[in-house]
């Protein structure tokens, strides 16, 4: 929403049936003309997502990470009994997408374009309940450096915003949740919780020149 109240044309994906009922009216809500299914396992996907991007424009000016995914039972209970099937789903869906995608979108991306991703303290920290998705984020962010450093001739720029708890769809169901957001408000310097639109007039910063010399970070 911020990024279209400040003139972006947007495109949007959404992996199922599922998801698209809540993707396709955020998306048409904000004019936007390419709503695509993709799923970041199948790389056939990510071809075919820039694929049609070319053909409705011919640079990309940013593209913002915004997927994670961990079975429901590691994001509870003990990290030490996460699956070596749990820890390589977290790790492919939540961390090497990037690098999927950043990969397949840098043919169209323009010079002084911006790749932005979401992450959370949990990479940093120990934090109840996030587990896997904590090695998967520590993974994303790492990639993020990399990823700076590779693009960083093309002045292309790769950041991620590490925001405090916001109840999303991808809160929901969590063990502890409403107490983590209270003590959150509590003890932050503004004694509230950030909102989404709080991150999104952050994204717009960094998917912006007014970010030109930040990267990595
Ligand atoms: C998620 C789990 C445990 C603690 C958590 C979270 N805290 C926060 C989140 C404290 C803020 C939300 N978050 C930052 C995430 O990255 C969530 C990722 C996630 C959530 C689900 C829920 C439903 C499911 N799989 C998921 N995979 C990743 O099946």
């Amino acid at each position: 929403q911020q990024a279209h109240a400040h003139g972006a044309e947007l495109a949007f994906t959404y992996l199922n049936e599922a998801l698209e009922k809540r993707v396709r009216p955020l998306a048409e809500s904000l004019g936007s003309k390419l709503i695509l299914p993709c799923d970041v396992n199948r790389d056939e996907d990510i071809a075919s997502i820039m694929l049609r991007m070319r053909f409705w424009t011919c640079k990309i000016d940013f593209l913002v990470h915004c997927i994670a995914f961990a079975d429901r039972k590691d994001l509870d209970g003990r990290f030490l009994d996460t699956s070596r099937e749990g820890f390589r789903m977290a790790m492919d869906v939540s961390a090497y997408s990037l690098v999927a995608l950043a990969r397949a979108a840098e043919p169209y991306l323009a010079e002084q374009g911006s790749i932005l991703a979401l992450t959370y303290y949990g990479s940093q920290k120990v934090i109840r309940n996030y587990n896997v998705m904590g090695v998967a984020k520590a993974a994303l962010e790492a990639s993020v450096r990399y990823l700076a450093a590779d693009f960083g001739p093309k002045q292309v720029r790769v950041n991620a915003i590490s925001a405090g708890p916001i109840k999303t769809l991808s809160a929901k169901g969590i063990r502890d949740f409403n107490d983590m957001l209270r003590l959150a408000a509590e003890k932050a310097p503004l004694r509230r919780n950030v909102e989404a639109s709080d991150v999104g007039k952050s994204a717009v910063y960094l998917l912006s020149s007014l970010s030109s010399g930040v990267t990595g970070e």
